[in-house]
C-alpha cells in the first residue's frame, strides 16, 4: 500500500516513520509513504500558502490555487491515482469501519490542513473523503494523518508479525468489544493478585471469563459499542443478576466467542512460571 502525504511540515512525520513497525514495514516494501511539502507549489517570491478569509476573521485560509495543482500533479506520482482523504475537524468520524474500508485502497493521499482550514473551492474542485479523528481542535491534520496510517497500516496483510495479529483487536470486524483486562508476572503485587482463573490452565473456563470481563467493561465504559443484539444480551444478564446473586470468581458467560485465540501453554506466563519452578500447571 502507497500513502502519499500532502503537509506544509513534512518533518512531523520523520520520528514516527522511522521507529518501530513502521519503519520494519516499510523496510520490507510492505508499505510506502512519501511526503510531499505542498510549500514547493507555491510560485510566488514569498512563498505564499495561505491569504486572509474573505468577509474578515480571525487566521488564515488554505489557498486554492496552490492546493488544487499540488493534489493533481502529486496524483500523477504513481500508476494509478489515489483516493484523496481530506483531514478536517469537519470530517466523517474515524471508527475502525472506516479504517477497514481505508485498507481496501491501493494507494491513499492524505491532505493536511493548518490554520483555519481550505478554501472551500478545494472541496468542491477535488471531493476528498473529509475525515475528522474526534470531536476536538488539533493545530492541523498532520497528527490525524498519522492516525489514519497507523490503524490502516495494522490491516494491510504482512505488516504486522503473527504475534501482532489485528484479527481480534478492539472494534475489528466481528469483534466490537473493548479488550478483556491483562495481567503478567508477578502474580501478587502490593497484595493485589491476578485472578485465579488465569492461573488454572483451564483454556475454556479462561475464555469464558475473557469473554465476560470484555462484555462488562464494555457495558459499563462504551455501550455505544454494543449493537442491538449485544445489548439485549446483557440485559438480560443484568435482570440475572439482579435475582441471582454473583457468586465470586465465577464466569457469569458461558457463551462461545468467535475470536478465540489459545495461547499455547508453552507461551503463558504461568506455564513459564511453571517451568521455571517446576511445577505443573
Ligand atoms: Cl483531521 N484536523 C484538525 N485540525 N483537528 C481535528 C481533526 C483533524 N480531527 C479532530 N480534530
Amino acid at each position: 500500500m502507497r500513502f502519499d502525504v500532502l503537509t506544509l511540515f513534512p518533518g512531523i512525520f520523520e520520528g514516527y516513520l522511522s521507529e518501530s513497525l513502521l519503519k520494519d514495514a516499510i523496510e520490507r516494501g510492505a508499505l510506502e509513504v512519501h511526503l510531499h511539502n505542498m510549500r514547493d507549489w507555491a510560485n510566488d517570491k514569498h512563498n505564499t500558502m495561505d491569504d486572509r478569509p474573505f468577509g474578515g476573521g480571525p487566521g488564515m485560509v488554505l489557498k486554492v490555487d496552490r492546493i488544487v495543482p499540488c493534489v493533481e500533479e502529486v496524483q500523477t506520482y504513481a500508476e494509478r491515482p489515489g483516493r484523496l482523504v481530506m483531514l478536517t475537524p469537519q470530517g466523517r468520524p474515524l471508527t475502525q469501519r472506516v479504517v477497514e474500508e481505508l485498507a481496501q485502497e491501493e494507494r491513499i493521499l492524505l491532505l493536511c490542513g493548518r490554520y483555519e482550514g481550505f478554501d472551500q473551492r478545494v472541496v468542491e474542485i477535488l471531493q476528498p473523503d473529509e475525515i475528522s479523528i474526534g470531536d476536538y481542535v488539533l493545530n492541523g491534520g498532520e497528527v490525524a494523518a498519522a492516525v489514519v496510517i497507523d490503524s490502516v497500516m495494522r490491516l494491510i496483510p504482512g505488516v504486522l508479525g503473527d504475534e501482532n495479529s489485528a484479527v481480534v483487536d478492539s472494534f475489528s470486524s466481528g469483534n466490537r468489544l473493548l479488550e478483556e483486562d491483562q495481567y503478567t508476572r508477578p502474580r501478587e503485587y502490593r497484595g493485589l493478585t491476578v485472578p485465579e482463573i488465569l492461573l488454572s490452565g483451564d483454556h475454556g473456563a479462561i475464555e469464558r471469563w475473557r469473554l465476560s470481563n470484555r462484555r462488562e467493561k464494555t457495558l459499563a465504559r462504551r455501550p455505544d459499542l454494543l449493537d442491538g443484539e449485544e445489548t439485549k444480551i446483557d440485559e438480560d444478564e443484568k435482570k440475572k443478576k439482579k435475582k441471582r446473586p454473583k457468586k465470586a470468581k465465577e464466569p457469569e458467560l458461558v457463551a462461545e466467542s468467535e475470536n478465540v485465540v489459545e495461547a499455547k501453554p508453552s507461551e503463558t506466563p504461568e506455564a513459564a512460571d511453571a517451568t521455571e519452578n517446576n511445577v505443573d500447571v
